[in-house]
């Protein structure tokens, strides 16, 4: 069996497309169609309750769900790629650290101003994106400051922390969040990456 990860690379399983490819690992790619509502499909909702994507299928049969987990369970299965550094380090806490910042202090943020913006219609809160936007706004600074004398979130190496703040970022600036030159120049390393590139052959043809 092999792995198997199910979610549109315009999703978050952007992030873990991004992660196989830096590994050099061979999976399959099951692209799912949630205009279509596979996601909520009886076989989908035992691989993850909470319907969404993505999902990591393991090589023993095993599911995975949350972006940030699976990229991490990929990084551990390769450690001599570094993207995940060794357990009980203060390597590890640290891109441990900037990887709960990503998903809580910007990612969850993001989420909230787009579902706002994107998907509630009348429901729209314009107090919600307002306040988010204020706690992003502490979020990015920290961020800006952070990359000021880092190369990458933990020093120079590259982790699982930078594929999801880069990645929370690219689909952030959708929203035309304000972003530092730092910030910016730190998207633009993300993507000069050598493995960047191949993550859009997992594009719909
Ligand atoms: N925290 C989760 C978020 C997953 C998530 O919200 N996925 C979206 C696509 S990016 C989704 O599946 N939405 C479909 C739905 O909510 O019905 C992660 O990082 O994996």
């Amino acid at each position: 069996m092999s792995l198997k990860l199910y979610g549109p690379v315009r999703s978050r399983a952007f992030r873990c497309v991004w992660a196989l490819e830096e590994l050099e690992m061979p999976f399959e790619h099951v692209q799912v169609d949630m205009k279509k509502g596979e996601n909520r499909s009886e076989d989908f909702l035992k691989m993850n309750p909470y319907g969404k994507v993505p999902v990591l299928e393991t090589s023993d049969g095993h599911h995975i769900f949350e972006s940030a987990a699976i990229c991490l369970y990929l990084a551990d299965l390769k450690p001599e790629v570094g993207l995940a550094p060794a357990s009980g380090s203060i390597n590890r806490a640290q891109m441990n650290q900037w990887l709960h910042f990503g998903m809580t202090e910007i990612d969850a943020y993001l989420w909230v101003i787009a579902r706002n913006e994107w998907f509630y219609g009348d429901k729209k809160s314009q107090e919600a994106i307002d306040q988010s936007k204020m706690m992003l706004e502490g979020s990015l600074k920290v961020l800006t400051e952070h990359l000021k004398d880092s190369e990458w979130m933990i020093g120079t190496q590259f982790t699982v922390a930078d594929i999801v703040i880069g990645q929370a970022l690219f689909w952030g600036s959708l929203l035309e969040i304000p972003y530092s030159e730092e910030i910016n120049q730190y998207m633009a390393k993300c993507r000069d990456r050598d493995h960047f590139p191949n993550v859009k052959k997992y594009l719909p043809s």
